[in-house]
C-alpha cells in the first residue's frame, strides 16, 4: 500500500490498525469471513474505473471488451458451481438483490411470506420498516417453542396469506432447511420459492449442506459469507424456476437494470468470480467440512458449560446462544467477549422478552476461524474461554447487585468490564497467542 500510505496517510493507517485487529482477533460473526489476497487484488484493481450499465454484449457505453469477458466469466463460473441455468452476477449486496427478486415478480402490496425477524429471518425477509413490507404485504412465520421451523405452521399460514413468494432463508438459525417441504408448501399456493442461500452458500457448493436448487425458482446469495468471496451478492434461476415462468431471467435482469440499481460494480465481479474459482477447489470442501466439525465441536463443549443453545445444537456454522440461565443480556456478554479479541454479535433468541437491541443471546459461528486453520482442539479452548468471560460476567453483575434495567446502560456494563479487566487481560493473551499460532492466510 506504499500509494495509499504517501497519499493518504490516515486512511492507510486505519486500514493497519483494522488489519492488526482482525490479525489479533477471532473472527466468529458467523456472516463474516477473511477473503484471499487474490480476491482483494481483483476487487482493488482499474476494473472499478469502468461503467458497465446494461450486461455484456449489450451495455449502454462504449470500451466493454474487457469487462464482458470479466463478467461471462463470473456468470459462467457462478453456473457450473451452483448447476444453475442463469446466474445475475450484478446486486450490490444481499439486500438489492432480495429486493430485485420481489421487484422482478410482484405488484405493489403483493404478498410475500419469509421467516420473522425475531426466529431468526433477515430484514429483507418482510420484517417492519423494510422495503420489503413497506412496498409489499408481508406476513411472517416462527419457529416452535424447541427453535425448530414448523413446516405445519408455515403451511397453514400459507393457504390463510397466499402468498406470491415464500422466502426461504434465514441469518441466524442453525438447523437444516427443508428445500423439499418448502417447495411442496409453495406448489400448494402456486407461489415462487425464493431460497435466500446467503449464509450457507459456500457449504452448499462444498456439497456439506443441502441444495434448494432442485426445489427452488429462484435463489439469491451473497458472496461474502460462507462463500469466502468479496461483499456483493448474486440472483440465480433453476431449471424448476423457467418451467413455472420461462421469463424469470429478463424479470430479474430488468429489475437490477433499470429498475433498482445502475453500473455494475465490476472490480466486485472480478473478486467474485476469482472466490468462485477458489471454491471450486478441492480444498475448499474440505474448508467447509471442517467449519461443520467446528461448529458441532463448539456445540458439544458450550453444552459441557451449561450454556443453553436454541433448538439445542447445530447442523450449519452457526450457533445461537440463549444466556438467560446466565442471568446476562447478549450486549454485556459480547462487549466482554471483544474484550478478549473474540467477537460475536448479540441476537435475538426466539421468544425473546428482551428488545431487539438488548437481545438475551449471542449468535457466533465458524468460517472465519476456520479460514485460519483453526479445528476441534482450538474449539475446545475457545469454548472454555467464552464459558470462563461469560460466566465471570454473570458473577460480576451479581456482585455488583444489577437490576436487567440497569444492564441495560453501557455506564452499568462498563462496571462489569472494569471489574473483570485484570482476567480479561489475561485471556486476551491467551487469545493473541492463538491468533499468532493461526495467521491469516494469504491464499486457499
Ligand atoms: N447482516 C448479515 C448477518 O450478519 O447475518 C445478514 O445480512
Amino acid at each position: 500500500m506504499k500509494y495509499l500510505k504517501k497519499t493518504d496517510p490516515e486512511i492507510y493507517s486505519l486500514i493497519k490498525a483494522e488489519k492488526k485487529r482482525q490479525d489479533q482477533t477471532l473472527m466468529m460473526i458467523p456472516s463474516e469471513n477473511i477473503v484471499s489476497l487474490a480476491v482483494e487484488e481483483a476487487v482493488g484493481s482499474c476494473l472499478g474505473n469502468k461503467y458497465a450499465e446494461g450486461y455484456p454484449n449489450k451495455r449502454y457505453y462504449q470500451g466493454q471488451t474487457v469487462v464482458d469477458q470479466v463478467e461471462l466469466l463470473a456468470q459462467e463460473r457462478a453456473k457450473k458451481l451452483f448447476k444453475v441455468e442463469y446466474v445475475n452476477v450484478q446486486p450490490y449486496s444481499g439486500s438489492p438483490a432480495n429486493l430485485a427478486v420481489y421487484f422482478a415478480l410482484l405488484k405493489p402490496q403483493e404478498t410475500i411470506m419469509g421467516l420473522s425477524l425475531s426466529a431468526g429471518g433477515h430484514l429483507t425477509h418482510g420484517a417492519n420498516l423494510n422495503a420489503s413490507s413497506v412496498f409489499f404485504r408481508s406476513v411472517s412465520y416462527d419457529v416452535g417453542k424447541d427453535g425448530f421451523i414448523n413446516y405445519d405452521e408455515v403451511e397453514k399460514l400459507a393457504i390463510k396469506a397466499k402468498p406470491k413468494i415464500i422466502v426461504a432463508g434465514t441469518t441466524a438459525y442453525p438447523r437444516l432447511l427443508d428445500w423439499k417441504r418448502f417447495s411442496e408448501i409453495a406448489k400448494k399456493v402456486d407461489a415462487y420459492l425464493m431460497a435466500d442461500i446467503s449464509h450457507i452458500a459456500g457449504l452448499i457448493v462444498a456439497g456439506v449442506y443441502p441444495s434448494p436448487v432442485e426445489y427452488a425458482d429462484v435463489i439469491t446469495s451473497t458472496t461474502h459469507k460462507t462463500l469466502r468471496g468479496p461483499r456483493g451478492a448474486i440472483i440465480m434461476v433453476t431449471k424448476k424456476g423457467f418451467r413455472k415462468d420461462p421469463e424469470l431471467n429478463k424479470k430479474i435482469d430488468k429489475a437490477i437494470i433499470p429498475g433498482l440499481q445502475g453500473g455494475p460494480h465490476l472490480n466486485t465481479i472480478a473478486g467474485i468470480a476469482t472466490a468462485l474459482k477458489e471454491a471450486s477447489k478441492k480444498s475448499f470442501k474440505t474448508y467447509a467440512q471442517q467449519i461443520l466439525k467446528n461448529a458441532k465441536q463448539l456445540e458439544i463443549s458450550f453444552k459441557k458449560f451449561g450454556f443453553n443453545l436454541v433448538s439445542g445444537g447445530t447442523d450449519s456454522h452457526l450457533l445461537l446462544v440463549d444466556l438467560r440461565n446466565f442471568n446476562l443480556l447478549g450486549n454485556t456478554a459480547a462487549e466482554l467477549l471483544e474484550e478478549v479479541n473474540i467477537v460475536v454479535n448479540r441476537n435475538s433468541v426466539p421468544f425473546d422478552p428482551n428488545p431487539p437491541f438488548f437481545p438475551s443471546g449471542i449468535r457466533l459461528g465458524t468460517p472465519g476461524i476456520t479460514s485460519r486453520g483453526l479445528k476441534e482442539k482450538e474449539m475446545k479452548l475457545i469454548s472454555e474461554i467464552i464459558f470462563k468471560v461469560i460466566s465471570l460476567g454473570s458473577k460480576l453483575k451479581k456482585e455488583l447487585k444489577l437490576k436487567d434495567e440497569q444492564e441495560r446502560k453501557a455506564v452499568y456494563r462498563n462496571n462489569i468490564i472494569s471489574k473483570a479487566k485484570p482476567e480479561l487481560l489475561r485471556l486476551r493473551q491467551e487469545v493473541i497467542k492463538l491468533c499468532r499460532k493461526f495467521p491469516i492466510p494469504k491464499s486457499y
